[in-house]
């Protein structure tokens, strides 16, 4: 496929995107990173297509087809699908030992939870590389699962009928440490770190983590944290995954309103690949659809969105990039939108690099510390994205070309950047980085 023109410097990054790709390709799925990430993400496999369609549309509709094989029986697909890898990762099989409850559709070893729903996303982007013939055939691949997957997030997730998804760890919403999160996580830590953190002795736990061995652990969660979202898998892995009982145990549960914003647009795709093969969405999927476009409306304060609390139906009132996402749903009324792009473009998050993923003036803000601060290329594409379907293209066009500028002042593929001075942290190896980086300079829309 011919590379897009662009000038030499970004010609230069570009090629060093490719060849992190390449480094991070296992065949027919794409590692995160190196070794922080050696197996398969979910959200990150769509996103690292979106980029791969530029490079090798083939390739980038496997590594989305390749999403099946983690698919478990009820529809659910899985945040990790492990890779036959001796590399360690902190979070691997034993941890959740998926094959008590469940077999996978591809027989691969999966963890217990899910990730947002970017599936649809990278496969509409994908298709529209691909001759009309070659696109059918891929969504018809495609869709039957997928639809699964969308009926057991209905199914499993909404048992109330509310129109919007319960997740049951914040490693569902991908954005791990994110403050909201953190709020409602930290009641349930393990009784050493609750000791521990009295005794102001968090470092101590350091010694026992494997997960800071690519990155100084300041700039990943903090050890108690960590612990925590260790002890929430072992209560789900004893509740057998099932959300009727984990319902009974302490687990938090929250209606994350960036993941519903991301459903959100899924359904819009899902709807669109259904009607381009000639299916029919069930009516009954069909109507959670509609609801959640409606019941997305209870989680606004004064224009501002939050994520709720699924038990006592209570707002987590932090505010963080997750509540922009809305925009990227489409869902924000437009008597709003000024005001939201007005809040998102305020140096409190919108510094020269990018949308901080909390606002620089919040107390829990740190500038290189994962999602607490960070600017993430994905968050700054899926944003963008929104601003230019309501046309607002000036913004998202600043939007974009900061994104470049600061991934070119870096030289590197960061997982994430401060907001106050630019510089990377995390993997400096790091695939949806990489990807959404060839997407940017390939200027589609
Ligand atoms: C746990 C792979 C994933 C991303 C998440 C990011 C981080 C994992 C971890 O890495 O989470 O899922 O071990 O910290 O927070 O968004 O999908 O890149």
């Amino acid at each position: 496929m011919s590379v897009p023109s662009v000038p030499a410097e970004l010609a230069k990054l570009r090629e060093t995107a490719v060849s992190v790709l390449r480094g991070n390709d296992l065949g027919d799925i794409t590692r995160p990173s190196p070794t922080l990430y050696p197996h398969q993400w979910l959200w990150d496999s769509c996103f690292i297509a979106i980029g791969l369609r530029h490079l090798d549309t083939e390739r980038a509709a496997a590594e989305i087809l390749s999403l099946l094989r983690g698919q478990w029986p009820n529809g659910m697909i899985p945040h990790v699908i492990f890779a036959e890898t001796t590399d360690f990762y902190h979070a691997g099989p034993q941890r959740w030992r998926c094959d008590r409850v469940t077999a996978t559709a591809g027989g691969v070893q999966s963890t217990g939870v899910t990730q947002p729903p970017m599936i649809a996303e990278a496969a509409v982007r994908i298709g529209t590389m691909m001759s009309s013939s070659a696109r059918g055939g891929f969504y018809r691949r495609l869709y039957p699962g997928l639809l699964r997957f969308h009926q057991w997030l209905y199914d499993e997730r909404d048992p109330d009928d509310e129109g919007l998804v319960s997740l049951v760890h914040s490693w569902e919403s991908g954005m791990d440490n994110t403050p909201t999160w953190m709020e409602i996580t930290r009641p349930v830590a393990p009784l050493g770190v609750r000791v521990l953190r009295r005794l102001n002795g968090d470092d101590a736990l350091d010694a026992l983590r494997r997960d800071s061995k690519e990155v100084p652990p300041d700039e990943r969660l903090t050890s108690g944290d960590l612990f925590t979202l260790y002890r929430i898998v072992r209560e789900l892995r004893r509740a057998h995954y099932n959300f009727r009982e984990i319902r009974r145990t302490i687990v938090p549960l929250v209606q994350d309103v960036a993941f519903n914003a991301i459903l959100i647009r899924a359904n819009e795709h899902l709807t669109a690949i259904a009607a381009e093969i000639g299916a029919v969405v069930p009516a009954r999927l069909a109507r959670s659809m509609r609801r959640t476009r409606e019941a997305i409306a209870e989680l606004a304060v004064d224009g501002v969105y939050y994520s709720r609390d699924f038990r006592t139906r209570t707002l987590l009132r932090h505010e963080t990039i997750a509540g922009l996402l809305p925009l990227y749903a489409g869902v924000v009324p437009e008597e709003n939108v000024d005001e939201m792009a007005k809040r998102l473009a305020s140096p409190r998050y919108w510094s020269r690099f990018g949308v901080a993923s909390v606002p620089v003036d919040d107390p829990s803000f740190l500038p290189r510390c994962y999602w607490q601060g960070p600017v993430w290329v994905n968050m700054n594409w899926l944003i963008a994205d929104g601003l230019e379907r309501y046309g607002r293209l000036d913004a998202a066009d600043n939007l974009r070309s900061n994104t470049i500028d600061v991934i070119a002042a870096s030289g590197a593929m960061y997982e994430y950047y401060s907001p106050l001075d630019g510089s990377g942290a995390g993997s400096n190896r790091f695939s949806w980085t990489a990807a959404l980086l060839i997407d940017l300079l390939a200027g589609n829309r």
